[in-house]
């Protein structure tokens, strides 16, 4: 089919097939791509972009299955493994920018609303949700987890906990020997409050056999995902992409999650991520293009019509890249990071925390309007031009 074809698709609305979906991947007109994207952005967000205050730890980089596509992980007793105590991680927490005190202080002044009130709650927070993904380490107990998760809601009582990819979800119902809707309800118990995309990887069985043997089948994540979801757990949804995997793979990918948000509705938002090949075990992959960047972004807002975010992680995808992906369908960047070392043992080029000025200002001169969101996507606070 033509792009003028599936752009009067996408004009009036309707699905697009996974044919469509490969002729704009395999379509040179980026700007069309951009046109048509960012046409269906705003049809579900109108201009807004969300960010989102957040801080990422990773507890240990201590991992069993050692994924060929993965520089962060260690086995145990390799330089470089680390394990960081409970007591480390909510210290980690605790610290607080000068940026945010100040930003405390002239909103919790303003009481007028639902927003103000919901930006009341969070006012005497650093961040509103911290994101927590690390190693399946060979000798914690499936109580360390409960016990971290207890604990930092004791401290912080408001703070959202995304915690624990499907694969570590996995991986605690073994070691627990706990089922896994029972391993998902007792960290739901403890603290939980919604599970982040990653460990998606691809899900095509012979490119993850290549790149990740050891770990969970696709099939398998997307099984533990339509769980959680029915026990109220959102989530987000992510493809790791620019390594081994063809085009087709990424549309049989994101065939898959589309066909399962038709029946659950969990996932929030679905965030490409850009594979980087340095310290990995992936041979002669190379970092993607930012071409491939953006229009990996704008076929996954128009084929993924039910999720209602695209995310912009600007940690993978470079600022500059980031910023351009909201002219091509992303309403969400993420966010203010504080502590990233996934991507930066592969090689990012980019830095590792932004402060919310920073991320005003990108989506701002992107002509798109800032807003500051809960992890619901609930806005916290609104910045006019
Ligand atoms: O699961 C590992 C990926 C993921 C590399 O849900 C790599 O809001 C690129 O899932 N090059 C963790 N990627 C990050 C993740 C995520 C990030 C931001 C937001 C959310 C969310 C989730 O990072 C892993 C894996 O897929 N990864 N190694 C690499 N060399
Ligand atoms: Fe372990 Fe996750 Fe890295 Fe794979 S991607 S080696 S499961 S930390």
């Amino acid at each position: 089919m033509s792009l003028k074809r599936i752009e009067n698709k996408v004009l009036s609305g309707k699905r697009l097939t996974p044919e469509d979906a490969l002729t704009l991947f395999k379509s040179d007109d980026i700007f069309t791509l951009g046109r048509m994207a960012s046409h269906a952005a705003r049809e579900k967000n109108r201009n807004k972009v969300y960010f989102i205050r957040n801080h990422h730890i990773n507890p240990s980089n201590i991992c069993v299955n050692r994924c060929k596509f993965c520089a962060f992980s260690r086995s145990k007793g390799d330089k470089g493994a680390y394990e960081l105590s409970i007591r480390e991680i909510i210290k980690k927490l605790r610290a607080q920018s000068t940026e945010h005190r100040n930003q405390t202080k002239r909103t919790s002044s303003k009481k007028t609303g639902k927003h103000s009130l919901l930006v009341t709650r969070y006012a005497s927070l650093p961040y509103t949700e911290v994101h927590i993904v690390g190693g399946l380490h060979p000798d914690r107990p499936f109580d360390f987890y409960l016990e971290l998760l207890t604990a930092i809601k004791k401290k912080y009582p408001d703070i959202h906990i995304k915690a624990f990819t499907a694969v570590e979800i996995d991986y605690f119902s073994k070691i627990s020997g706990l089922s896994i809707s029972d391993t998902l309800r007792a960290l739901k118990k403890a603290g939980l409050d919604s599970l982040p995309g990653g460990g998606a990887e691809i899900f095509n069985e012979r490119v993850r056999n290549r790149i990740c043997p050891e770990k969970i089948e696709g099939s398998k994540w997307l099984k533990i995902m339509e769980k959680a979801h029915s026990l109220g757990i959102r989530s987000n949804a992510t493809m790791l992409y620019g390594h081994l995997e063809t085009y087709k793979h990424r549309i049989e990918h994101m065939l898959k999650l589309r066909e399962l948000q038709d029946v659950t509705g969990g996932f929030q938002a679905f965030i490409p991520l850009a594979f980087h090949p340095k310290n990995t075990n992936i041979k002669d992959a190379q970092y993607t293009s930012g071409i491939d960047d953006l229009k990996t972004i704008a076929v996954s807002r128009l084929f993924l019509d039910n999720f209602p975010h695209i995310k912009a992680y600007w940690i993978m995808l470079g600022e500059k890249i980031a910023q351009l992906a909201l002219l091509f369908g992303a309403d969400d960047l993420d966010g203010t990071i504080v502590e990233e070392k996934i991507t930066h043992s592969a090689g990012a080029l980019s830095g590792s925390a932004m402060t919310k000025s920073e991320l005003i200002h990108l989506i701002k001169k992107a002509g798109r309007t800032p807003v500051e969101r809960d992890s619901y996507y609930n806005p916290l606070h609104r910045y006019g031009s």
